[in-house]
Protein backbone atom coordinates (compact mmCIF):
# COMPACT_ATOMS: atom_id res chain seq x y z
CA UNK A 1 0.00 0.00 0.00
CA UNK A 2 2.59 2.25 0.65
CA UNK A 3 5.60 0.73 -1.86
CA UNK A 4 5.74 3.95 -3.82
CA UNK A 5 6.78 6.04 -0.26
CA UNK A 6 9.58 3.17 0.63
CA UNK A 7 11.03 3.35 -2.83
CA UNK A 8 11.46 7.19 -2.66
CA UNK A 9 13.00 7.30 0.56
CA UNK A 10 15.31 4.18 -1.12
CA UNK A 11 13.61 1.09 1.44
CA UNK A 12 13.90 -2.26 0.16
CA UNK A 13 12.72 -6.24 0.78
CA UNK A 14 15.88 -6.36 2.64
CA UNK A 15 18.04 -3.30 3.64
CA UNK A 16 21.80 -2.88 5.01
CA UNK A 17 22.02 -1.33 8.50
CA UNK A 18 25.45 -0.30 8.09
CA UNK A 19 26.72 2.78 6.80
CA UNK A 20 30.34 3.76 7.08
CA UNK A 21 30.86 6.46 4.39
CA UNK A 22 29.22 3.57 2.08
CA UNK A 23 26.67 1.37 3.24
CA UNK A 24 28.15 -1.91 3.53
CA UNK A 25 26.18 -5.60 2.13
CA UNK A 26 25.95 -7.43 3.94
CA UNK A 27 26.78 -6.09 7.41
CA UNK A 28 27.26 -9.59 9.19
CA UNK A 29 25.04 -9.10 11.94
CA UNK A 30 21.62 -10.29 12.90
CA UNK A 31 18.41 -9.58 10.98
CA UNK A 32 15.85 -7.18 12.14
CA UNK A 33 12.48 -7.05 11.23
CA UNK A 34 10.57 -3.53 10.99
CA UNK A 35 6.95 -4.19 11.89
CA UNK A 36 4.05 -2.15 11.49
CA UNK A 37 2.55 -1.81 14.82
CA UNK A 38 -0.94 -0.87 13.56
CA UNK A 39 -1.30 -4.31 11.81
CA UNK A 40 1.49 -6.37 13.34
CA UNK A 41 2.94 -6.95 10.00
CA UNK A 42 6.54 -6.80 8.56
CA UNK A 43 7.27 -3.73 6.09
CA UNK A 44 10.58 -5.02 5.37
CA UNK A 45 13.65 -6.61 6.71
CA UNK A 46 17.05 -5.04 7.58
CA UNK A 47 20.57 -6.65 8.38
CA UNK A 48 22.23 -5.35 11.18
CA UNK A 49 25.62 -4.35 12.31
CA UNK A 50 28.37 -7.26 13.96
CA UNK A 51 31.16 -6.00 15.78
CA UNK A 52 33.63 -5.80 13.00
CA UNK A 53 31.22 -3.47 10.64
CA UNK A 54 30.11 -1.34 13.49
CA UNK A 55 34.04 -0.42 14.14
CA UNK A 56 34.06 0.37 10.56
CA UNK A 57 31.56 3.03 11.22
CA UNK A 58 33.63 4.37 14.03
CA UNK A 59 36.75 4.22 11.93
CA UNK A 60 34.66 6.37 9.23
CA UNK A 61 33.93 8.91 11.78
CA UNK A 62 37.50 9.03 13.16
CA UNK A 63 38.68 9.65 9.46
CA UNK A 64 36.17 11.88 9.16
CA UNK A 65 37.00 14.15 12.28
CA UNK A 66 40.76 15.38 11.09
CA UNK A 67 39.64 17.20 7.73
CA UNK A 68 35.83 18.38 9.23
CA UNK A 69 37.15 19.97 11.99
CA UNK A 70 39.16 22.26 10.19
CA UNK A 71 36.14 23.52 7.78
CA UNK A 72 35.17 26.91 9.62
CA UNK A 73 31.79 26.40 11.75
CA UNK A 74 28.82 28.83 9.07
CA UNK A 75 30.61 26.39 6.09
CA UNK A 76 29.64 23.34 8.31
CA UNK A 77 26.56 24.78 8.94
CA UNK A 78 25.73 25.56 5.23
CA UNK A 79 25.73 21.66 5.04
CA UNK A 80 23.59 21.57 7.94
CA UNK A 81 21.15 24.12 5.72
CA UNK A 82 21.36 21.75 2.48
CA UNK A 83 20.45 18.74 4.57
CA UNK A 84 17.32 20.77 6.22
CA UNK A 85 16.45 21.44 2.76
CA UNK A 86 16.57 18.06 1.63
CA UNK A 87 14.04 16.86 4.46
CA UNK A 88 12.25 19.25 3.48
CA UNK A 89 12.13 17.92 0.39
CA UNK A 90 11.71 14.72 1.98
CA UNK A 91 9.13 15.83 4.30
CA UNK A 92 5.91 13.82 3.50
CA UNK A 93 7.34 10.69 2.53
CA UNK A 94 9.43 10.74 5.84
CA UNK A 95 6.87 11.63 7.90
CA UNK A 96 4.74 8.90 6.68
CA UNK A 97 7.65 6.45 7.02
CA UNK A 98 7.75 7.64 10.71
CA UNK A 99 3.71 6.79 11.17
CA UNK A 100 4.13 3.20 9.32
CA UNK A 101 6.75 2.30 11.57
CA UNK A 102 6.33 3.82 15.15
CA UNK A 103 2.24 3.93 14.52
CA UNK A 104 2.14 7.76 15.43
CA UNK A 105 -0.83 10.01 13.93
CA UNK A 106 0.05 11.62 10.40
CA UNK A 107 0.73 15.09 11.90
CA UNK A 108 2.59 13.73 14.95
CA UNK A 109 4.89 12.05 11.92
CA UNK A 110 5.10 15.17 10.25
CA UNK A 111 5.50 17.22 12.97
CA UNK A 112 8.29 15.19 13.58
CA UNK A 113 10.43 15.60 10.17
CA UNK A 114 9.38 19.33 11.21
CA UNK A 115 11.12 19.21 14.30
CA UNK A 116 14.43 17.84 12.47
CA UNK A 117 14.18 20.94 9.75
CA UNK A 118 13.43 23.19 12.30
CA UNK A 119 16.94 21.39 14.26
CA UNK A 120 18.75 22.43 10.92
CA UNK A 121 17.78 26.05 10.92
CA UNK A 122 18.56 26.36 14.37
CA UNK A 123 22.31 24.51 14.10
CA UNK A 124 23.09 27.09 10.86
CA UNK A 125 22.28 29.56 13.07
CA UNK A 126 24.41 28.37 15.67
CA UNK A 127 26.82 27.51 13.11
CA UNK A 128 28.23 31.86 13.54
CA UNK A 129 27.06 32.13 17.31
CA UNK A 130 29.79 29.52 19.02
CA UNK A 131 30.97 32.43 21.15
CA UNK A 132 33.54 31.93 23.68
CA UNK A 133 34.01 34.92 26.77
CA UNK A 134 36.60 37.22 26.44
CA UNK A 135 37.42 37.24 30.54
CA UNK A 136 39.69 40.38 32.53
CA UNK A 137 42.97 39.24 33.34
CA UNK A 138 44.52 40.36 36.55
CA UNK A 139 47.97 40.48 35.48
CA UNK A 140 48.99 43.70 32.99
CA UNK A 141 49.66 43.28 29.67
CA UNK A 142 47.69 40.25 29.40
CA UNK A 143 44.74 39.05 27.49
CA UNK A 144 42.57 36.04 28.72
CA UNK A 145 39.55 34.28 26.61
CA UNK A 146 37.97 30.74 26.04
CA UNK A 147 37.57 29.20 22.37
CA UNK A 148 35.52 25.91 21.74
CA UNK A 149 36.94 23.39 19.72
CA UNK A 150 35.10 20.27 17.91
CA UNK A 151 35.07 17.71 20.62
CA UNK A 152 35.45 14.81 18.11
CA UNK A 153 32.91 12.00 16.54
CA UNK A 154 29.90 11.87 18.79
CA UNK A 155 27.45 8.48 19.58
CA UNK A 156 23.99 9.06 19.57
CA UNK A 157 21.88 6.62 20.38
CA UNK A 158 17.91 6.76 20.39
CA UNK A 159 14.95 5.39 20.86
CA UNK A 160 11.89 4.10 19.09
CA UNK A 161 9.44 6.67 19.81
CA UNK A 162 11.16 9.96 18.25
CA UNK A 163 13.13 7.87 15.88
CA UNK A 164 14.44 10.97 13.48
CA UNK A 165 13.75 14.05 15.72
CA UNK A 166 16.23 12.97 18.16
CA UNK A 167 18.67 12.20 15.71
CA UNK A 168 18.91 15.98 14.20
CA UNK A 169 18.30 17.12 18.12
CA UNK A 170 21.92 15.84 18.02
CA UNK A 171 23.09 15.63 14.49
CA UNK A 172 22.77 18.97 13.26
CA UNK A 173 24.57 20.73 16.39
CA UNK A 174 27.20 18.04 16.25
CA UNK A 175 28.21 18.49 13.02
CA UNK A 176 27.92 22.76 13.31
CA UNK A 177 30.16 22.66 16.02
CA UNK A 178 32.64 20.04 14.01
CA UNK A 179 31.80 16.35 15.17
CA UNK A 180 31.33 13.55 12.98
CA UNK A 181 28.22 11.37 14.03
CA UNK A 182 27.90 7.38 14.72
CA UNK A 183 23.88 6.79 15.44
CA UNK A 184 22.73 3.75 16.83
CA UNK A 185 18.89 3.86 16.32
CA UNK A 186 16.50 1.97 18.08
CA UNK A 187 16.40 -1.94 16.55
CA UNK A 188 12.25 -1.04 16.77
CA UNK A 189 12.61 1.44 14.00
CA UNK A 190 15.34 0.71 11.71
CA UNK A 191 13.85 1.87 8.18
CA UNK A 192 13.48 5.82 9.43
CA UNK A 193 17.34 5.88 10.36
CA UNK A 194 17.78 4.04 7.04
CA UNK A 195 15.67 6.54 5.08
CA UNK A 196 17.24 9.48 6.61
CA UNK A 197 20.79 8.62 5.90
CA UNK A 198 19.09 7.93 2.28
CA UNK A 199 18.11 11.39 2.22
CA UNK A 200 21.43 13.13 3.88
CA UNK A 201 23.89 11.08 1.58
CA UNK A 202 22.08 13.33 -1.40
CA UNK A 203 24.03 16.16 0.37
CA UNK A 204 27.02 14.37 2.06
CA UNK A 205 28.04 11.99 -1.00
CA UNK A 206 30.58 12.32 -2.36
CA UNK A 207 33.17 13.41 -0.15
CA UNK A 208 31.67 14.52 2.99
CA UNK A 209 30.12 11.04 3.46
CA UNK A 210 32.15 9.58 6.78
CA UNK A 211 30.11 12.70 8.41
CA UNK A 212 27.15 10.57 9.21
CA UNK A 213 27.51 7.24 9.64
CA UNK A 214 24.66 4.47 11.06
CA UNK A 215 25.09 1.32 12.63
CA UNK A 216 21.44 -0.79 13.82
CA UNK A 217 21.57 -3.28 16.13
CA UNK A 218 20.90 -4.36 19.73
CA UNK A 219 22.16 -3.23 22.99
CA UNK A 220 25.41 -4.78 22.44
CA UNK A 221 26.40 -1.96 19.41
CA UNK A 222 25.50 0.35 21.81
CA UNK A 223 27.53 -0.91 24.46
CA UNK A 224 30.41 -1.09 22.10
CA UNK A 225 29.94 2.96 21.23
CA UNK A 226 29.56 3.47 24.85
CA UNK A 227 32.90 1.72 25.67
CA UNK A 228 35.02 3.08 22.59
CA UNK A 229 37.39 5.54 23.13
CA UNK A 230 37.26 7.01 19.90
CA UNK A 231 33.86 8.83 21.04
CA UNK A 232 33.98 11.08 23.45
CA UNK A 233 30.52 11.98 23.85
CA UNK A 234 27.69 9.69 23.93
CA UNK A 235 24.52 11.40 23.86
CA UNK A 236 21.83 8.97 24.49
CA UNK A 237 18.07 8.66 24.86
CA UNK A 238 15.95 6.37 26.13
CA UNK A 239 15.05 4.36 29.82
CA UNK A 240 16.60 4.81 32.84
CA UNK A 241 17.57 1.50 32.89
CA UNK A 242 19.72 1.80 29.68
CA UNK A 243 20.81 5.22 30.55
CA UNK A 244 22.12 3.87 33.61
CA UNK A 245 23.99 1.00 31.51
CA UNK A 246 25.36 3.16 29.16
CA UNK A 247 26.49 5.95 31.55
CA UNK A 248 28.25 3.46 33.69
CA UNK A 249 30.39 2.55 30.75
CA UNK A 250 31.50 6.00 29.46
CA UNK A 251 32.49 7.01 33.25
CA UNK A 252 34.84 3.92 32.92
CA UNK A 253 36.54 5.38 30.39
CA UNK A 254 35.80 8.82 31.50
CA UNK A 255 33.89 9.78 28.33
CA UNK A 256 31.33 12.54 28.71
CA UNK A 257 27.52 11.40 28.42
CA UNK A 258 24.42 13.15 27.29
CA UNK A 259 21.48 11.46 28.49
CA UNK A 260 17.65 11.89 28.29
CA UNK A 261 15.88 9.44 29.98
CA UNK A 262 13.23 8.62 31.19
CA UNK A 263 9.96 10.99 32.42
CA UNK A 264 7.21 10.44 35.28
CA UNK A 265 5.38 14.38 34.36
CA UNK A 266 3.24 15.89 36.39
CA UNK A 267 0.57 18.49 35.87
CA UNK A 268 -0.84 20.09 38.76
CA UNK A 269 -4.22 21.60 38.01
CA UNK A 270 -5.73 24.43 40.55
CA UNK A 271 -9.35 25.64 41.29
CA UNK A 272 -8.58 29.09 39.37
CA UNK A 273 -7.28 27.12 36.34
CA UNK A 274 -9.44 27.42 33.25
CA UNK A 275 -10.78 23.80 33.06
CA UNK A 276 -11.42 23.95 28.89
CA UNK A 277 -7.82 24.92 28.35
CA UNK A 278 -6.31 22.32 30.60
CA UNK A 279 -8.60 19.59 29.13
CA UNK A 280 -7.53 19.75 25.77
CA UNK A 281 -3.70 19.87 27.35
CA UNK A 282 -4.04 17.18 29.01
CA UNK A 283 -5.63 15.04 26.26
CA UNK A 284 -2.91 15.46 23.95
CA UNK A 285 -0.24 15.37 27.04
CA UNK A 286 -1.70 11.84 27.96
CA UNK A 287 -3.15 10.38 25.27
CA UNK A 288 -1.32 11.82 22.71
CA UNK A 289 1.25 9.24 20.91
CA UNK A 290 -0.32 6.65 22.96
CA UNK A 291 1.61 7.84 25.75
CA UNK A 292 4.79 6.65 23.96
CA UNK A 293 6.62 10.65 24.50
CA UNK A 294 8.89 10.62 27.59
CA UNK A 295 7.12 13.89 27.99
CA UNK A 296 3.88 12.22 28.38
CA UNK A 297 1.52 13.33 31.08
CA UNK A 298 1.60 10.41 33.70
CA UNK A 299 0.32 12.05 36.79
CA UNK A 300 -2.72 14.57 37.44
CA UNK A 301 -2.62 16.71 40.50
CA UNK A 302 -6.02 18.07 40.61
CA UNK A 303 -7.44 20.29 43.37
CA UNK A 304 -9.89 18.83 45.54
CA UNK A 305 -12.93 20.85 44.74
CA UNK A 306 -12.58 20.74 40.75
CA UNK A 307 -11.32 17.03 40.87
CA UNK A 308 -14.80 15.29 40.65
CA UNK A 309 -16.49 17.66 37.40
CA UNK A 310 -12.69 17.62 35.58
CA UNK A 311 -12.22 14.20 35.80
CA UNK A 312 -15.81 13.22 34.83
CA UNK A 313 -15.04 15.68 31.86
CA UNK A 314 -11.71 13.82 30.91
CA UNK A 315 -13.24 10.58 30.41
CA UNK A 316 -15.71 11.70 28.72
CA UNK A 317 -13.61 13.28 26.06
CA UNK A 318 -11.32 9.57 26.60
CA UNK A 319 -14.12 7.82 25.82
CA UNK A 320 -14.62 9.44 22.48
CA UNK A 321 -11.58 9.20 21.28
CA UNK A 322 -11.45 6.06 18.52
CA UNK A 323 -8.48 3.93 17.70
CA UNK A 324 -7.56 4.01 13.98
CA UNK A 325 -5.11 3.84 11.02
CA UNK A 326 -2.51 6.12 12.40
CA UNK A 327 -2.00 7.39 8.53
CA UNK A 328 -5.59 8.34 8.05
CA UNK A 329 -6.73 11.86 8.48
CA UNK A 330 -8.48 12.58 12.31
CA UNK A 331 -7.14 9.52 14.15
CA UNK A 332 -6.08 11.08 17.33
CA UNK A 333 -5.35 7.18 18.81
CA UNK A 334 -2.48 5.04 17.14
CA UNK A 335 -0.75 1.59 18.51
CA UNK A 336 1.40 1.02 21.21
CA UNK A 337 4.83 0.13 19.55
CA UNK A 338 4.94 -4.04 20.01
CA UNK A 339 2.91 -6.92 21.76
CA UNK A 340 5.01 -6.69 24.83
CA UNK A 341 4.27 -2.60 25.27
CA UNK A 342 0.65 -3.45 25.14
CA UNK A 343 1.21 -6.33 27.75
CA UNK A 344 3.25 -3.84 29.97
CA UNK A 345 0.44 -1.81 29.87
CA UNK A 346 -2.01 -4.26 30.86
CA UNK A 347 0.40 -5.38 33.57
CA UNK A 348 0.71 -1.64 35.02
CA UNK A 349 -3.34 -1.48 34.77
CA UNK A 350 -3.54 -4.79 37.23
CA UNK A 351 -0.87 -3.65 39.31
CA UNK A 352 -2.29 -0.42 39.92
CA UNK A 353 -5.34 -1.78 41.00
CA UNK A 354 -3.80 -4.54 43.00
CA UNK A 355 -2.47 -1.10 44.39
CA UNK A 356 -5.64 0.21 45.56
CA UNK A 357 -6.10 2.48 42.43
CA UNK A 358 -9.57 2.61 40.89
CA UNK A 359 -9.76 2.38 37.04
CA UNK A 360 -12.07 5.36 35.99
CA UNK A 361 -11.75 4.72 32.26
CA UNK A 362 -10.28 2.47 29.47
CA UNK A 363 -7.70 -0.27 31.32
CA UNK A 364 -8.11 -2.88 28.48
CA UNK A 365 -6.39 -3.97 24.98
CA UNK A 366 -8.38 -2.94 21.86
CA UNK A 367 -9.40 -5.93 19.76
CA UNK A 368 -8.56 -5.37 16.40
CA UNK A 369 -5.03 -6.01 14.51
CA UNK A 370 -1.86 -4.30 16.18
CA UNK A 371 -0.92 -3.22 19.24
CA UNK A 372 -3.80 -1.10 20.46
CA UNK A 373 -4.56 -0.27 23.95
CA UNK A 374 -7.61 1.86 25.44
CA UNK A 375 -6.61 5.46 26.78
CA UNK A 376 -6.92 4.70 30.65
CA UNK A 377 -7.61 6.70 33.75
CA UNK A 378 -6.88 5.54 37.15
CA UNK A 379 -7.96 6.89 40.56
CA UNK A 380 -4.45 6.45 42.58
CA UNK A 381 -3.55 7.66 46.38
CA UNK A 382 0.28 8.54 46.64
CA UNK A 383 1.71 5.81 48.69
CA UNK A 384 1.20 3.74 45.20
CA UNK A 385 4.58 2.79 44.49
CA UNK A 386 3.24 2.07 40.46
CA UNK A 387 2.80 5.97 40.64
CA UNK A 388 6.52 6.16 41.13
CA UNK A 389 6.95 4.13 37.89
CA UNK A 390 7.15 4.93 33.77
CA UNK A 391 4.88 2.78 32.20
CA UNK A 392 5.10 3.61 28.22
CA UNK A 393 1.47 3.38 27.29
CA UNK A 394 -1.45 6.06 28.30
CA UNK A 395 -2.20 5.54 31.77
CA UNK A 396 -2.93 9.00 33.74
CA UNK A 397 -3.36 8.37 37.70
CA UNK A 398 -4.85 11.28 39.35
CA UNK A 399 -4.01 12.45 42.83
CA UNK A 400 -5.85 14.81 44.70
CA UNK A 401 -4.72 17.91 47.03
CA UNK A 402 -5.53 20.65 49.49
CA UNK A 403 -3.19 23.27 49.53
CA UNK A 404 -0.88 24.44 46.73
CA UNK A 405 2.84 23.16 49.06
CA UNK A 406 1.18 19.80 49.08
CA UNK A 407 0.64 19.73 45.37
CA UNK A 408 4.23 20.26 44.70
CA UNK A 409 5.55 18.26 47.23
CA UNK A 410 3.69 15.61 45.09
CA UNK A 411 4.63 16.41 42.11
CA UNK A 412 8.50 16.11 43.02
CA UNK A 413 8.06 13.30 44.62
CA UNK A 414 8.95 11.00 41.85
CA UNK A 415 12.59 9.92 41.06
CA UNK A 416 12.40 10.87 37.29
CA UNK A 417 12.83 14.77 36.83
CA UNK A 418 11.81 15.68 32.54
CA UNK A 419 8.56 17.68 31.97
CA UNK A 420 6.12 19.37 34.58
CA UNK A 421 3.09 22.01 34.21
CA UNK A 422 0.76 23.56 36.03
CA UNK A 423 -2.66 25.31 35.26
CA UNK A 424 -3.65 28.41 36.94
CA UNK A 425 -4.76 31.88 36.72
CA UNK A 426 -3.46 32.88 39.59
CA UNK A 427 0.17 34.84 39.51
CA UNK A 428 1.41 33.85 43.03
CA UNK A 429 0.75 30.36 42.16
CA UNK A 430 2.70 30.36 38.75
CA UNK A 431 5.57 32.07 40.37
CA UNK A 432 5.47 29.43 43.12
CA UNK A 433 5.53 26.66 40.91
CA UNK A 434 8.47 28.14 39.04
CA UNK A 435 10.31 29.05 41.95
CA UNK A 436 13.66 26.99 43.57
CA UNK A 437 10.93 25.44 45.49
CA UNK A 438 8.99 24.75 42.78
CA UNK A 439 9.33 22.37 40.43
CA UNK A 440 12.05 20.34 40.24
CA UNK A 441 12.23 19.20 36.85
CA UNK A 442 14.57 20.54 33.24
CA UNK A 443 10.69 21.62 31.73
CA UNK A 444 8.05 23.48 33.89
CA UNK A 445 5.20 25.48 31.93
CA UNK A 446 2.58 27.53 32.60
CA UNK A 447 -0.98 26.43 31.16
CA UNK A 448 0.52 24.41 28.55
CA UNK A 449 0.76 20.50 28.89
CA UNK A 450 4.09 18.52 29.88
CA UNK A 451 4.55 17.25 25.96
CA UNK A 452 4.94 18.68 22.71
CA UNK A 453 8.31 21.13 23.43
CA UNK A 454 9.46 23.13 20.73
CA UNK A 455 13.31 23.20 19.28
CA UNK A 456 15.25 26.22 21.00
CA UNK A 457 14.68 25.34 24.54
CA UNK A 458 17.15 23.06 26.21
CA UNK A 459 15.51 19.86 26.43
CA UNK A 460 16.12 17.39 29.09
CA UNK A 461 15.56 17.01 32.64
CA UNK A 462 16.78 15.79 36.53
CA UNK A 463 17.05 13.48 38.69
CA UNK A 464 17.08 9.83 36.56
CA UNK A 465 16.11 11.72 33.64
CA UNK A 466 19.75 12.11 33.50
CA UNK A 467 20.50 15.79 33.43
CA UNK A 468 21.13 16.27 29.61
CA UNK A 469 20.00 19.19 28.00
CA UNK A 470 19.91 19.02 24.10
CA UNK A 471 17.86 20.60 20.92
CA UNK A 472 18.57 24.43 21.73
CA UNK A 473 20.06 27.15 24.43
CA UNK A 474 23.97 26.65 24.99
CA UNK A 475 23.34 22.81 24.37
CA UNK A 476 25.92 22.91 21.74
CA UNK A 477 28.78 23.15 24.39
CA UNK A 478 28.32 19.65 24.92
CA UNK A 479 29.66 18.96 21.71
CA UNK A 480 32.94 20.84 21.98
CA UNK A 481 35.64 21.33 24.15
CA UNK A 482 36.20 24.66 26.25
CA UNK A 483 40.07 25.85 25.54
CA UNK A 484 40.90 28.85 28.19
CA UNK A 485 43.69 30.93 26.39
CA UNK A 486 46.08 33.49 28.34
CA UNK A 487 48.45 35.25 25.90
CA UNK A 488 51.22 37.80 27.11
CA UNK A 489 51.83 40.96 25.40
CA UNK A 490 54.32 42.67 27.39
CA UNK A 491 57.99 42.27 28.60
CA UNK A 492 57.03 41.07 31.97
CA UNK A 493 55.98 37.42 33.29
CA UNK A 494 53.62 38.87 35.89
CA UNK A 495 52.29 35.37 38.24
CA UNK A 496 48.97 35.29 39.42
CA UNK A 497 48.07 35.59 42.95
CA UNK A 498 51.14 37.81 43.14
CA UNK A 499 53.57 34.62 43.49
CA UNK A 500 57.30 35.80 43.25
CA UNK A 501 59.30 33.03 41.50
CA UNK A 502 62.76 35.29 40.41
CA UNK A 503 65.98 34.20 40.54
CA UNK A 504 68.46 36.85 41.87
CA UNK A 505 70.22 39.33 39.18
C1 LIG B 1 10.91 12.18 23.63
O1 LIG B 1 9.82 11.69 23.90
O2 LIG B 1 11.97 11.49 23.73
O3 LIG B 1 8.54 17.69 23.92
C2 LIG B 1 11.11 13.54 23.11
C3 LIG B 1 8.16 16.74 23.23
C4 LIG B 1 8.90 16.41 21.95
C5 LIG B 1 10.11 15.60 22.23
C6 LIG B 1 9.86 14.35 22.99
N1 LIG B 1 9.27 17.64 21.30
O4 LIG B 1 7.20 16.04 23.55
Amino acid sequence: MFDDVLSRLGIKPLNSGLYAGRWMEPPGGEELFSLNPASGESIARVAGASRATCDAALASATAAFKSWRLVPPPQRGEVVRQIGNALREAKSDLGLLVTLETGKIKSEGLGEVQEMIDMCDFAVGLSRQLYGLTIASERPSHRMFEQWHPLGPSGCITAFNFPVAVWAWNAAVALVCGDPVVWKPSELTPLTAIAVQTIVNRVLEPGLGGLLNLTIGGRDIGQQLAADQRLPLISATGSTAMGRAVAATVAQRLGRTLLELGGNNGLILTESADLDLALRAVLFAAVGTAGQRCTTLRRLIVHESVADKFVKRLAAAYMSIQPGDPWEDGVLLGPLIRESAVQQFEAAVTEAQRQGGALICGGSRIKRPGFYVQPTIIAAHPDMAIVQQETFAPILYVLTYRALDEAIALHNNVPQGLSSAIFTDRFLEAEQFLSAAGSDCGIANVNIGTSGAEIGGAFGGEKETGGGREAGSDAWKAYMRRQTCTLNYGGDLPLAQGVKFDIAP
